[in-house]
C-alpha cells in the first residue's frame, strides 16, 4: 500500500477554458476572453476587445457552465475524490473593482459546489487561473497595489460565501509564468520588462500571503496552497558549466516558491536585484505579510521536463511549447513537441519535498493528443492510459520508496476542454470526450473514451491496479 486511504484522486480544469458563457448572468470579460485561438503553428492573439468575426476559445469552449451536472456526475461515476476547478474573478467581480459583488454569479458556483458534494467530492478552487478581469487593465492590472486589494476583497467574498464548502484554495495558477506568460498570468503585456514582471510577481506574491492568512482567520480548516508550473530542467551535460546554467535557469524559477513556501525572497534573487537595478515596490509591513502568509501546501502541474545548458539565453513558449535551445535525446515527445518522462515525475517531487519539507500535490499532468472517435462511438486512447500509468507508477515511488509527502493527484483536463497554449480544442486531455471542433461547433455530446474505465480502476483500487 502506498497512497493514503484518503488520497485525493481526482481531475482539473480551468473556467476559461471549459466554461463558455462567456457574458452569461452578468459576467464581465477577462483577459482570457479577448485572446483569439492559435495552433501548433500559430500563436494566440490578444486583441484589445471583443472583434467580430474572430475565433475566441474561452466564449463557447465546452460549455461546462450549462453542463456541469452531467460532467460532475461523469467525474464520480470515475469515482473523484476531488474536483480542481477554478473560479472565474469576472463572474464575482465582472469589472473587478466594483462595489458589490455579482449574485448570479456566486449562485452559480454554489450549485457547482454542492453538485460536487452531493457526489462526496472535495472542491479544489484555484482563485486565480489565468485570468484577471479585463477592466483591471487600466490601473495596469497586478503593477498597481490596488489590484492586490481588489483580489483580496474577491477572495474575502469567496471564502466567506463557500466556508463549510470549500475546504482546498489555490491561490494564482502557475505563479512563475509571470516570467515567461505575463499575459496569462495576470493581464500584463507580453513585451513587459523584467522590472514590471518583478512587480506584478511581487503584488501576487503579497495578494496571495493576504489570502492565506485571511482564509487561516476565517476558518482554521482551510487549506491554502501555491501553484508551480512544473518547469524542471536536468543539465546537458556533466561540464560545471552546463551544471551552472542550469541552476540558473531552475532559480528563475525556483524563487516563485521560495518566496511562497519560505515567506521571503531568497538571497541568490536578491542579489540578482541588486545586480540588474531592479526594485521591489515594498510597503511597509509587507516583510511580516509574506511570513504570514506562506502556503499550507505547494501543488505544481508537471508535464514534462527540460535542458539547459551554457547555450540557455533565457527561454521562450513557442505556441504553447518551451524553448530552452536544447533537446533530450533520451525522451519521445508528444505530437506537441513536449518531452514524456515519468521519472522526471519523481525527481520534482524529491526536488520540492526536500527543499520544503511541505505536503504536496501534483495538480495537472497528463497526454495533449488527437483522438479518433470510432463508428461506434467508442474512443481509443491507449497512449494517453500509458502517459498516465507510468506517471502514477513514479509518483507512487516518490511516496513509497521517497517518503514523500503526496495529499492528491488531479489529471489536466479530466474532461476534453480549450488548450491554454494554442487555443485548439483537438489538443485533448480528457477521459471524457467532448464533441465539439476548434471553431466551437458541435454537438456537445460527452462520451466515455477508455482511459475513462481505466481511471475509475486505478481509482477503486486506490493506485494498486494500474
Ligand atoms: C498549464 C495550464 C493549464 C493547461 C495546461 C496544458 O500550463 O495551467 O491551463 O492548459 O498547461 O497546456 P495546454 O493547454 O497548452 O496543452
Amino acid at each position: 500500500m502506498s497512497f493514503s486511504k484518503d488520497f485525493l484522486w481526482g481531475g482539473a480544469t480551468a473556467a476559461n477554458q471549459c466554461e463558455g458563457a462567456y457574458l452569461d448572468d452578468g459576467k464581465g470579460l477577462n483577459t482570457a476572453d479577448v485572446m483569439t485561438a492559435g495552433d501548433a503553428k500559430t500563436e494566440r492573439q490578444i486583441t484589445d476587445g471583443v472583434i467580430e468575426g474572430k475565433n475566441y476559445p474561452s466564449h463557447v469552449a465546452i460549455d461546462h457552465y450549462h453542463y456541469f451536472k452531467e460532467d460532475i456526475a461523469l467525474f464520480a461515476e470515475m469515482g473523484f475524490k476531488t474536483y480542481r476547478m477554478s473560479i472565474s474573478w469576472g463572474r464575482i467581480f465582472p469589472n473587478g473593482d466594483d462595489a458589490e459583488p455579482n449574485e448570479a454569479g456566486l449562485k452559480h458556483y454554489d450549485e457547482v459546489f454542492d453538485e460536487c458534494l452531493k457526489y462526496g467530492i472535495e472542491p479544489l478552487v484555484t482563485l486565480s487561473h489565468y485570468e484577471t478581469p479585463l477592466n483591471l487593465l487600466k490601473y495596469g492590472t497586478w503593477t498597481n497595489r490596488k489590484v492586490v486589494d481588489f483580489f483580496v476583497k474577491y477572495c474575502e467574498t469567496v471564502f466567506n460565501r463557500y466556508n463549510g464548502k470549500v475546504k482546498y484554495w489555490l491561490t494564482f495558477n502557475e505563479i512563475n509564468s509571470m516570467s515567461m506568460s505575463p499575459w496569462m498570468a495576470g493581464g500584463v503585456s507580453l513585451d513587459a520588462d523584467e522590472q514590471t514582471r518583478m512587480t506584478a510577481a511581487y503584488h501576487q506574491f503579497i495578494a496571495s500571503a493576504k489570502a492565506v492568512k485571511m482564509a487561516h482567520e476565517l476558518n482554521p480548516e482551510m487549506k491554502v496552497g501555491m501553484m508551480y508550473g512544473g518547469l524542471f530542467s536536468y543539465a546537458n551535460t556533466c561540464d560545471p558549466k552546463d551544471v551552472m546554467a542550469n541552476d540558473k535557469f531552475m532559480k528563475e524559477m525556483l524563487f516563485y516558491p521560495d518566496v511562497q513556501c519560505r515567506g521571503y525572497y531568497p538571497a541568490y534573487k536578491l542579489k540578482e536585484f541588486e545586480r540588474k537595478g531592479i526594485t521591489l515596490p515594498k510597503l511597509d509591513g509587507d516583510d511580516e505579510i509574506l511570513l504570514e502568509g506562506k502556503v499550507d501546501f505547494l501543488s505544481y502541474s508537471y508535464y514534462f521536463s527540460m535542458v539547459c545548458g551554457q547555450e540557455t539565453k533565457g527561454f521562450s513558449v513557442d505556441c504553447g511549447s518551451m524553448n530552452t535551445g536544447y533537446s533530450n535525446p533520451y525522451l519521445p515527445t508528444t505530437d506537441w513537441g513536449w518531452t514524456i518522462d515519468p521519472m522526471g515525475l519523481r525527481y520534482s517531487l524529491n526536488l520540492f519535498y526536500d527543499r520544503y519539507q511541505l505536503p504536496l500535490m501534483i495538480v495537472e499532468n497528463g497526454l495533449g493528443a488527437y483522438d479518433k472517435v470510432e463508428d461506434d462511438g467508442s474512443i481509443h486512447d491507449p497512449y494517453r492510459i500509458d502517459y498516465l500509468r507510468e506517471h502514477i507508477a513514479e509518483m507512487k515511488k516518490a511516496v513509497e520508496i521517497d517518503g514523500v509527502e503526496l495529499l492528491g493527484y488531479t489529471p489536466w483536463g479530466c474532461i476534453d476542454i480549450v488548450s491554454a497554449g494554442t487555443g485548439e480544442m483537438k489538443k485533448r486531455y480528457g477521459f471524457i470526450y467532448v464533441d465539439v471542433d476548434d471553431e466551437g461547433n458541435g454537438t456537445f455530446n460527452r462520451s466515455r473514451k477508455d482511459s475513462f474505465y481505466w481511471y475509475k480502476k486505478v481509482i477503486e483500487t486506490n493506485g494498486e491496479n494500474l
